[in-house]
């Protein structure tokens, strides 16, 4: 009998340490976590099984399907945005080919188990595209629907996923004979920039949040790459992993989509630096804008509408932009660096 578990894909990255000790906390101790990365040994420690390896790796994803039942997938691994305008190509190949194929074993699982795999996506914001300040301004707080023109590599990957998940789930082979009875039961997050205490994210253009309290808490000098009053939307890594499980656990038949906004507190980078500096002293940061991944932030809105998550499957976040520091970022940063020495 092949075992049941939880695929995680990206489990190296910070969303996928996190989740993984989560789900572990709920008790299902049943996790496979895979990672072209090598996984921290204490994410290993929680698993079933952590492999390093390839979403690109066909013969890899066959393995697995042949000595796992996988009714679940959080299928995290990404290059992010700015590492991805690096290489686009390349980031597309993961991004892209990595979704589809994941996708297509997902399909090929339904029908062996004979119940849909719920294949749980995180999005971003960076799927969004405002072409100026001025319209940025006027946007404010956007819709599902709205502004869908992505300017980077990732955000258009992020796009067309959202839009292959939804072919999957409800088209995928619909000239066959007969329909599908368990297609991909497909979920997606719209995420905002993520702030974590305990790992710092590697190649975002949301990165400057992170990086600035990280480096406040070590009392090391920081650059921030953009200006003062740029504004996006963000949330604290405990909510994010909140919105996955939930979203992951809420009945298929409350879903009206595929893709949901989730988001919690937009600060500027100036007020970002007032919450450090409240926290850790007059700490030094300068702005000092990288202009091309400023222009990124800048197409990104000041925020998200997540009405339709908050109607469907009851989100809402536990850190407002209050709580997030002063409850989970600076007493747990505090601690770690504290401890680090
Ligand atoms: C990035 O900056 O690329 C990510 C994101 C906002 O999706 N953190």
């Amino acid at each position: 009998m092949r075992k049941e578990v939880i695929l995680v894909t990206g489990a190296a990255g910070e969303m996928g340490q996190a989740l993984i000790e989560k789900l572990v906390q709920d008790g299902r101790d049943n996790v496979l976590a895979l990672d072209v990365s090598p996984i921290p040994r204490e994410t290993q420690a929680r698993c079933r099984l952590a492999l390093p390896g390839d979403i690109l790796d066909g013969a890899l994803l066959s393995r697995l399907v042949s000595e796992f039942a996988i009714p679940v997938i959080y299928h995290l691994a990404a290059l992010l945005s700015t590492r991805a305008e690096f290489t686009p190509e390349a980031a597309h190949h993961v991004n892209v080919d990595g979704t589809l194929a994941l996708l297509k074993m997902a399909a090929e699982q339904s029908s062996w188990l004979g119940r849909s795999v719920v294949f749980v996506f995180p999005s971003s914001v960076a799927v969004y595209g405002l072409d100026s300040l001025d319209a940025k301004r006027a946007a404010g707080r956007v819709r599902e629907e709205q502004h869908n023109f992505p300017t980077t590599m990732y955000g258009c990957n992020k796009l067309y996923c959202e839009q292959l998940g939804r072919y999957y789930a409800r088209h995928y082979r619909q000239l066959a004979a007969t329909p599908d009875a368990h297609p991909v039961d497909f979920r997606s997050l719209r995420f905002p920039g993520l702030i974590s205490a305990f790992t710092l994210p590697t190649g975002g253009t949301s990165d400057y949040a992170p990086e600035m309290l990280h480096h406040a808490a070590r009392g090391k000098p920081y650059a921030c790459f953009v200006r003062e009053d740029a504004r996006i939307p963000f949330m604290a890594m405990p909510d994010a992993i909140k919105a996955l499980t939930s979203l992951e656990a809420a009945p298929r038949a409350s879903l009206t989509s595929h893709v949901y906004n989730v988001t919690s507190f937009s600060p500027s980078a100036g007020e970002i630096l007032t919450e450090v500096r409240r926290a850790f002293g007059d700490v030094p940061v300068s702005f000092e804008p990288d202009l091309k991944r400023q222009a990124i932030v800048d197409t990104w809105p000041e925020d998200q509408d997540d009405t339709r998550a908050r109607r469907d499957w009851g989100w809402s976040p536990d850190y407002d932009q209050r709580r997030a520091f002063d409850e989970y970022l600076v007493p747990n940063i505090s601690r770690r660096y504290a401890a680090a020495g």
